[in-house]
């Protein structure tokens, strides 16, 4: 496996890549501009300028996450030509710049959603949480009235900007089904899978966080069959997944290894995390240790040897631990400690297959 680590960036990110660079076996940064709004080409010089911080370290940027996807082209309108257009620019120069592998999702309005960014935990670590009855069993109009009430209303991990937008995009999606979803999906495939096969970039999907359905909205990349259904839109390599343990593993019926055992050859780039999931749905976020939650990491990372796995793998969101203040999941102490979980893994693996 190639080990990466999720960097946002010199404005937007408290580490410093010579501390990453001191991550043992971390070969290279997972990066996006992440001021370019979706649906908007990616500037070459600005591109150019990341790939020069980085390789300065002697790291790569052979991973983009997130090329994110302009809600126009989830919603089917006449305008997502336009913006897949643009999205194929960005591929062609991301391809000049020498990256392999753009993550992305397909999750209608919003990306990942948790209640609570610092749950603490027993040992007094804080992490990401998610309370199921709070925003699964919520009426997406009553969320729209509560934000138009409440001018400082927040909810964790959500831009100002994209909360005013709320209303309008809920509207929106009002009569966008599931099956309109997948329809839209695979349009927005066959026009951008084709180019990143020519200019050999990897196109890899993300889960959607958690998986099943928000408010109400549609959500469809959220277990096995619909991965399998997904692949087959258009059945090609370049059109893969970022395997997420934690996305998926928020899910107790999802099972990671059987998943990886699958689809192996289909997955570009690894998302490796652990969550704890509670009867009720809820979901906390652990250490990566297989003990301390409710995915079996050894049996995810196993998986991936089995298969000999050569594709690119990142620790997932960590705890907040010893103090250190952080974007919320992605400090480097506890993501530094995943990492070395899964080396040492990986490693013992590796040695006692040689020794048999
Ligand atoms: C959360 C991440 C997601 C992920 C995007 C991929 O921290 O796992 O935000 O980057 O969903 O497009």
């Amino acid at each position: 496996m190639k080990m990466t680590m999720r960097w946002f960036g010199e404005e937007n990110d408290q580490i410093p890549l010579e501390h990453i660079k001191q991550v043992p076996g971390v070969e290279g940064v997972v990066w996006a501009l992440h001021d370019i709004p979706a649906g908007e080409e990616w500037p070459m010089h600005r591109i150019s300028e990341v790939k020069e911080q980085a390789e300065n370290q002697g790291l790569h940027i052979d991973v983009v996450e997130s090329v994110n996807v302009h809600e126009d082209i989830k919603l089917g309108l006449p305008t997502r030509d336009q913006y897949i257009n643009n999205y194929i620019k960005t591929i062609e120069k991301l391809a000049k710049a020498g990256v392999k592998v753009i993550c992305y999702n397909f999750m209608p309005v919003f990306d990942w959603t948790r209640t609570n960014l610092y749950k603490e935990l027993n040992d007094g670590s804080t992490a990401l949480f998610f309370e199921k009855e709070k925003i699964s069993d919520i009426d997406p109009n009553e969320l729209v009235r509560t934000i138009a009430l409440d001018s400082n209303f927040t909810m964790p991990g959500w831009e100002p900007e994209r909360l005013e937008q709320l209303s309008e995009l809920f509207e929106k999606y009002q009569h966008v089904t599931e099956e309109d979803l997948w329809s839209n999906l695979q349009y927005f495939l066959e026009r951008v899978i084709p180019a990143a096969k020519e200019n050999d970039i990897k196109m890899a999907i993300h889960p959607d966080d958690p998986p099943w359905s928000v408010f109400g909205l549609p959500r469809i990349i959220t277990n096995k069959e619909n991965l399998q259904r997904f692949l087959k839109l258009v059945d090609d390599s370049y059109n893969g997944l970022t395997l997420c343990s934690g996305s998926l593993g928020a899910n107790p019926q999802n099972n990671i290894p059987e998943m990886i055992n699958e689809f192996s050859d289909r997955i570009h780039f690894a998302h490796i995390r652990n969550v704890q999931t509670f009867e009720n749905g809820d979901f906390v976020e652990t250490s990566h240790r297989t003990n301390d939650g409710s995915v079996d990491i050894y049996k995810v990372v196993e998986a991936y040897h089995q298969n000999g796995f050569n594709g690119y793998v990142r620790p997932d969101h960590g705890r907040h631990i010893w103090g250190e203040e952080c974007r919320p999941g992605y400090g480097l102490y506890d993501r530094g400690l995943g990492i070395m979980y899964l080396w040492g893994i990986w490693d013992s693996l590796k040695r006692n297959k040689k020794s048999r």
